[in-house]
């Protein structure tokens, strides 16, 4: 244990920066324009804003495909520009984690133009060379995210590279030495530029199987949703490619170096399985992971209850908590979409912020955003362009930020945004929600005003007190935490005491007694607090 561990219990905020604000007018969200909208941070009140790569890229993969770990592409801004939020976010009372994304660079890192032009290079084991196959072709059957072999042939050197997502993204050999002092030393310039922590991009990844065995072929699509169509990835078990367990040695050396700087490690460990998911929160692996799991579950009480029991079974504390990302469907447009998709992401959101540990909410979220509508002509990501999977395409959670009715949404003074706004309207803005006490962004404010006024929510155990039903419910001590997860009125019997209503997702439920009976419409959540007295 050491200094304050800022990140426990803390609420942070994901900035996907591409499309949160435009300060330039170029079309694109930057820094000057995340500058110029902290504030909004900070009323919404969260702790924390985690900020997408804004490192020098080629933006094959909109920026997790790192050409120099330690600049800023000048598509987002500058240095100063970067620093004026780290100390702007310090001054609104924020902390700042940066995205880090140890798994691949860029192909145009000059680390891997050096080892792949030649087998000499002395950069050439910071990358997975392989021969080909014995009778040509890849050396194993392994796959890429993206689609496709997760092997490239280089004619040049007459060997493949290894890359789990696009060819432009080469993985990193995190077996060669040199490769870990390399990130040592960003971590620490990080630190010194005085970020508080970092998200780690593809943490189950970095370490490969050392004899780099075939995966053996998936008995059939994963079983967990990820979309209408099975991606190439799904097709195989990754036993070998990911998840290994010696990927902890990294990471018990990040928090060394972290540790006494009260630096959190938080990792994007995808992986569905809470027994798997468990060993990088033990001991001195990292601080915090997210817990995916509720972006995959449907609108079930019984499987949402399932969900919440996995991460609350985790490490006391070291979860982060969320239900949207800027890689999936909205929780919204999950749920159904339009008012019974808002109503059921904010009961969602509710259950989450009730849970010990940490969470993150993506940008977009606290407006009650549904998935923005993505022609094919107007595509950006990868996953749609390359793989063709329109079905699955992330530009539809990627859409910019509607601040402000009127053209350009206030997000962008340009023409066109990257992408589109995706059939926003006037109500879907900040302006107007910050002007409508009955908004979705009121009722987020109030959430995390709440859960910052409710002590046992940090800290009490977590006791069930449904186990079947549409109701799922949980108590914090003093506090209960509810949500109707089914399609009629239902109602929760209350422990003894007297319980007032502290939150409700219908704000005119506020305020009141509960009685010992508490009806619950569809989708309705509630935050009960016992009176003292
Ligand atoms: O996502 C990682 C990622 O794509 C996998 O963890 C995947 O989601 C999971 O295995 C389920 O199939 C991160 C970033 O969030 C994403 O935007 C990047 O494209 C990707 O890494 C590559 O850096």
């Amino acid at each position: 244990m050491t200094a304050a561990q800022w990140w426990r219990g803390a609420v942070g905020y994901e900035v996907y920066l591409r499309s949160f604000a435009d300060g330039d007018g170029d079309g694109v969200g930057d820094l000057p324009g995340l500058l110029s909208r902290l504030d909004h941070l900070a009323e919404l009140g969260v702790d924390a804003v985690w900020i997408t790569p804004f490192y020098p890229s080629p933006m094959r993969d909109h920026g997790y495909d790192v050409a120099d770990y330690r600049g800023v592409d000048p598509v987002f801004g500058s240095d100063t520009d970067l620093d004026a939020c780290v100390a702007r976010a310090h001054e609104l009372g924020l902390r700042v984690v940066v995205d880090l994304v140890p798994n691949h660079s860029s192909s145009d890192h000059p680390w891997f133009r050096a080892a792949r032009s030649s087998r000499s290079s002395a950069y050439r084991d910071y990358y997975v060379w392989r021969d080909p196959a014995p009778g040509g072709g890849p050396p194993n059957n392994w796959v890429a995210h993206f689609g496709g072999s997760g092997w490239t042939f280089d004619a040049a050197t007459g060997q493949y590279w290894l890359h789990l997502f696009l060819p432009e993204q080469p993985d990193l050999n995190w077996a060669n030495p040199a490769v870990r002092d390399e990130f040592d030393a960003i971590i620490a310039f990080w630190l010194d530029r005085g970020v508080d922590g970092f998200r780690i991009d593809v943490a189950h990844g970095l370490v490969k199987h050392d004899d780099l065995p075939d995966n053996p072929v998936a008995a059939q699509p994963d079983a967990v949703e990820l979309g209408a169509v099975v991606s190439t990835w799904e097709t195989l078990e990754h036993r070998y490619d990911v998840d290994q367990p010696a990927v902890l040695d990294v990471y018990r050396r990040w928090r060394a170096i972290t540790a006494p700087r009260d630096a959190v490690l938080l990792g994007e460990v995808y992986l569905l399985d809470p027994a798997r998911l468990r060993r990088y929160l033990a001991g001195d692996g990292l601080d915090l992971a997210f817990w995916f799991a509720p972006l995959h579950v449907p609108w079930d009480a019984q499987r949402l209850r399932r969900v919440l029991a996995d991460g609350a079974g985790l490490p006391a504390g070291r979860v982060a908590w969320v239900s949207g990302s800027h890689d999936r469907s909205r929780a919204v447009s999950r749920f159904g979409g339009g008012a019974v998709g808002r109503a059921r992401a904010l009961a969602l959101s509710t259950l989450l912020l009730g849970m010990p540990g940490a969470a993150f909410l993506y940008q977009g979220e606290e407006l009650g955003l549904s998935d923005g509508a993505i022609a094919a002509a107007d595509a950006q990501d990868p996953i749609a362009v390359r793989e063709g999977a329109l079905a699955r395409t992330r530009d539809v959670c990627r859409t910019p930020l509607p601040w402000a009715p009127g053209p350009g949404f206030g997000f962008t003074t340009a023409e066109r945004p990257w992408l589109p706004f995706g059939a926003r309207t006037d109500a879907d803005t900040v302006a107007v929600q910050r002007d409508d006490p009955g908004s979705m962004l009121h009722r987020y404010r109030r959430l995390l005003a709440v859960r910052r006024d409710t002590p046992e929510l940090r800290a009490a155990p977590l006791d069930w007190l449904t186990d079947a039903g549409p109701v799922v419910a949980y108590r914090r001590g003093d506090a209960i935490v509810a949500a109707n997860c089914g399609d009629a009125a239902a109602t929760l019997a209350l422990p003894a005491g007297a319980w007032t209503v502290a939150f409700a997702s219908r704000a005119d439920a506020e305020g009141g007694d509960a009685g010992d009976e508490f009806p619950l419409a569809p989708a309705e959540a509630v935050i009960l607090r016992r009176r003292s007295g």
